[in-house]
């Protein structure tokens, strides 16, 4: 593989195109109107523009972006994560059009992007999966008497669902019917499917993926898990590996597990293996993601190992060369997903111009961006500003680190979502590691973060007067304007 272009835009496309780079591999960048000066196109080798800024105008566009490849002489196609990224037609189409899909094969997409068939193909594997039924409803009467038999709370679950939506709580047998035509509706809406199953509902679960990665020669590996519980509205916010719940045993049983969801849809290149933990350590297989995600820097901090390259290396055929014993788990890392929201009005997106960007440095931080200084967000897509992650030694390290990262982080013109992640980075909660999937819901509010930022100010208040009445003395106020201690100067 020589050449590969990157069907994405933003810090995941950079972050692709520089292990590209490394590997002495060229890149191609497609971008839409609103990018053409994005960084992403200015650090590929070369760049076309395939649309308008709506993303089903430019990077859903299947066959535009295979057209730019073909003329391109492109060997493959990454798509990193959102846009075409699970989109079985697009690998196909790709695979056909003679170029590499940087990917898995399109059945493992097929099946996993069904809930009910990924169900069926993980059957004979022995998976633990939460108690519930593994076919579409189709008589309520049925379906009743199964919930009565599990036990409410249930859950209805769309088929093709993603994101909690066509997701419905029934709490009893008589709002059974009401919710099961609520979850239809919105699974027909959403997905154009209106398939919908039911599971027993876990209350307080953590939500643990496992990342795997699968080569073309039937090796499966799994890397630990990444724990993804501090979330909001299916929005995960926070995420860290190892997580501080899983014992070594679990893990081992974790990863068994993955490696067999893997296989059960013959598997290639990276995935992502999701579970739900309860308060009893029981896991459960909640789906499969077919992707890079979001969150795989954390995986590579603590393994050591750049999953972008293993991807590449994988689609070129090259079989892998590390081996499970061999992976051992170094550190502790954070990662904090900064949105252009704000968190004091509902987290609503707070897009706009980037007056002042500063990034925070040091020792143990990594900062994924596509963003510099100046540069408009555009409303078209995901507010991610930058993912920042932090390595240490240990959790609290990690902790600490992310505290002075986030305090180091300059960023003017839009209001972030940075206030929030010192809010769980200061949270007992969260230092304690006794938190699930409720965390948000449970503990944040807006008064929260303005109760924190006074105190802290109050502090800066003493520290400051401390300051003043141990060096009364040496400091004069400017005559000009005696109110601005700006102006305050060290005599002698
Ligand atoms: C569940 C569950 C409780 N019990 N299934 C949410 C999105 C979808 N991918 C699966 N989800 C859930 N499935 C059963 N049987 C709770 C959730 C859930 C959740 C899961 C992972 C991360 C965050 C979540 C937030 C709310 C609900």
């Amino acid at each position: 593989m020589k050449k590969i272009l990157v069907a994405n835009r933003g810090e995941i496309a950079l972050r692709i195109m520089r292990t590209a780079q490394q590997m002495g591999i060229k890149i191609v960048a497609v971008y839409s109107d609103i990018d053409r000066n994005a960084p992403h196109v200015r650090f590929a080798d070369e760049a076309y523009n395939i649309g308008p800024a709506p993303s089903s105008e430019s990077y859903l566009m299947m066959d535009k972006i295979i057209e730019v490849a073909q003329s391109t002489n492109t060997d493959g196609i990454h798509p990193g994560y959102g846009f075409l990224s699970e989109n079985a037609a697009f690998a196909k189409k790709v695979n056909d059009a003679g170029i590499i899909f940087i990917g898995p094969g399109t059945h493992a997409i097929e099946v996993m992007g069904s809930k009910l068939a990924a169900k069926e193909a993980v059957k004979k594997y022995d998976i633990p999966m939460v108690p519930g039924v593994d076919e579409a409803i189709t008589d309520v009467s049925e379906a009743k008497k199964i919930a009565e038999e599990i036990g409410f709370p249930i859950l209805i679950k769309a088929s093709a669902g993603g994101g909690g939506k066509g997701m419905r709580i029934v709490n009893s047998v008589n709002e059974f019917e009401s919710q099961m035509d609520r979850a239809v509706s919105e699974a027909i809406s959403s997905f154009g499917d209106g398939a919908v199953f039911i599971e027993k509902y876990v209350a307080s679960p953590r939500h643990i993926e496992i990342q795997v990665l699968a080569d073309q020669h039937g090796k499966v590996l799994h890397l630990f898990e990444r724990e993804c519980s501090i979330q909001r509205r299916h929005q995960k916010v926070v995420e860290e590996a190892p997580s501080i719940i899983l014992n070594e045993k679990l893990r081992a049983q974790m990863g068994e597990a993955a490696v067999n969801v893997a296989r059960a849809c013959d598997y290639v290149g990276a995935g992502t293996v999701e579970f739900l933990l309860d308060e009893n350590l029981n896991f459960y297989f909640l789906e499969m993601n077919t992707r890079l995600q979001v969150e795989h820097p954390v995986t590579e901090l603590i393994t050591g190992i750049d999953l972008v390259e293993q991807q590449i290396r994988i689609a070129r055929n090259e079989p892998l060369e590390i081996d499970q014993n061999d992976l051992k788990i170094k550190g502790h890392a954070i990662e904090l997903r900064v949105y252009a929201e704000d968190p004091f009005d509902n987290f609503l997106p707070n897009v706009g111009q980037l007056t002042e960007y500063v990034r925070p440095q040091g020792e143990g931080v990594r900062l994924d961006d596509g963003y510099d200084q100046g540069m408009e967000i555009p409303i078209y897509y995901d507010p991610m500003i930058a993912k920042l992650i932090t390595y240490g030694v240990n959790r609290i390290d990690a902790i600490e680190k992310m505290k002075k990262a986030i305090a180091n982080y300059k960023i003017g013109g839009v209001i972030t979502t940075l206030p929030f992640g010192s809010f769980v980075m200061d949270h007992e909660k969260f230092v304690d590691g006794d938190f699930d999937t409720h965390f948000v819901n449970e503990y944040f509010t807006p008064e929260a973060i303005q109760q924190k930022e006074s105190e802290e100010n109050k502090l800066a208040a003493k520290v400051a007067l401390k300051y003043y009445l141990e060096n009364k003395e040496l400091l004069k106020i400017a005559d000009n304007d005696s109110a601005d201690w700006r102006n305050a100067r060290l005599l002698n």
